[in-house]
């Protein structure tokens, strides 16, 4: 896992755009459009963003956050619920307190230059490296003969989103960690095959997974990724739960019947109270050992009701700004596009470089 440190980390960029050849963080992550944004999506990466966006401007540098609209394609969808997810996304995002003064927020497809540098980078990437990821085969199941191509080769775009603007940190959930290295693999091989030691085109990303928090599972299930796709809304807390749902949800949770441990180590094979307690810890700032030393020996009767309201603290003044924003489907639709403007702009001078690396006439 890499570890973060935005000015001991600091190096100048050599860079195709020679716009660019002064940035010295850029930091580029993106969401999927496709369904509500919720707690795991938030602790694991959102809440990232928000800090980095300042840590990238302190730099010297940039952040560029992105609504994985191509990426939601992958997986069967409805198109009026992907167009209405993405600007509620947007909504999101700023609720949970990107400024879009500091941060370029825009979505994928009206930036052609991601498609465009996926279909470069499919020259570059082995079948035998995406035969490797995870993902796939926990989103395809028992079924990859009808999975789409396009969820195949997911991690050859996240790669172009990434790569397309010389990103140097990729703030992402644990969940991600294996597509990111091979962004870099893909990136290093570009770089080896297609251009001299003195003048490569792409950047090698690093990961930024949060220390805490990167993995929060299911209510239902301790050993299952909370996510967007869980047939079951009891399983997430949404970003845009009130707060009695997340009450409930809290108090609903799957446990077990053992008080809590007074130490970490105690929480070992108890998956359920391992995330209740990682989710407190995540929130309120505290370490795991701490919140066991305060409720260590308490059952989940008094823990909960702690926990819903450590949630309902933290996501209520969310939930208030997302609903207000959401309404004002113009100013929605004005942030994408004047993020996709300035995003087009960042990225030309790269896929020009990895065009003419290959080879291809452009005109
Ligand atoms: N449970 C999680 N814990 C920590 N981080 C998480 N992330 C997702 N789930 C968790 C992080 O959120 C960012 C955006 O994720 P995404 O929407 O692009 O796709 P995903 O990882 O596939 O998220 P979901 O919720 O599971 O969506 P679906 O169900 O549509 O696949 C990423 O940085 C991810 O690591």
């Amino acid at each position: 896992m890499a570890s973060y440190g935005a000015r001991s980390r600091q190096r100048r960029l050599i860079l195709p755009n020679p716009s660019l050849t002064e940035t010295i963080m850029r930091v580029v992550s993106g969401i999927q459009p496709t369904g509500k944004p919720h707690l795991g999506n938030y602790l694991g990466a959102i809440r990232n963003y928000v800090k980095l966006q300042d840590d990238a401007i302190a730099a010297g540098g940039e952040c560029l956050i992105f609504i994985a609209d191509l990426h939601a394609i992958s997986m069967p969808h409805d198109p009026a619920e992907l167009r209405s997810s993405t600007l509620e996304l947007v909504a999101t995002l700023v609720a949970c307190g990107l400024d879009t003064n500091k941060t370029v927020l825009f979505n994928q497809a009206q930036v052609p230059a991601h498609a465009e540098l996926q279909w470069l980078l499919n020259g570059t990437a082995r079948m035998g490296w995406l035969n490797r990821m995870t993902q796939f085969k926990d989103k395809s199941g028992k079924n990859r003969e009808g999975a789409s191509i396009a969820l195949f080769t997911y991690p050859v775009l996240q790669a172009a989103d990434v790569l397309l603007y010389q990103a140097t940190h990729v703030p992402v959930g644990d969940d991600q960690k294996q597509h990111l290295e091979l962004a870099r693999d893909i990136a290093q091989k570009f770089n080896n095959d297609f251009c001299s030691d003195a003048e490569p085109v792409f950047t090698l990303p690093e990961p930024y997974i949060p220390p805490e928090a990167a993995r929060i599972m299911s209510l239902r299930d301790g050993l299952a990724k909370m996510s967007k796709s869980d047939p079951s809304d009891m399983s997430r807390i949404n970003l845009s739960d009130d707060a009695d749902t997340i009450m409930k949800k809290v108090k609903k949770a799957k446990t077990d019947a053992e008080p809590l441990p007074f130490e970490k180590a105690g929480l070992g094979g108890r998956p359920e109270a391992l995330n209740l307690v990682s989710i407190y810890a995540a929130v309120t700032g505290e370490s795991v050992d701490a919140v066991l030393r305060h409720y260590g020996g308490e059952g989940f009767g008094r823990f909960k009701p702690a926990l819903g309201e450590a949630l309902v603290e933290v996501l209520s003044p969310i939930s208030e700004r997302f609903n207000a924003l959401k309404q004002d489907r113009e100013s929605l639709d004005a942030i994408l596009a004047r993020g996709a403007a300035r995003a087009r702009e960042m990225g030309g001078g790269t896929l020009a470089a990895a065009y003419n690396a290959l080879g291809l006439v452009r005109g």
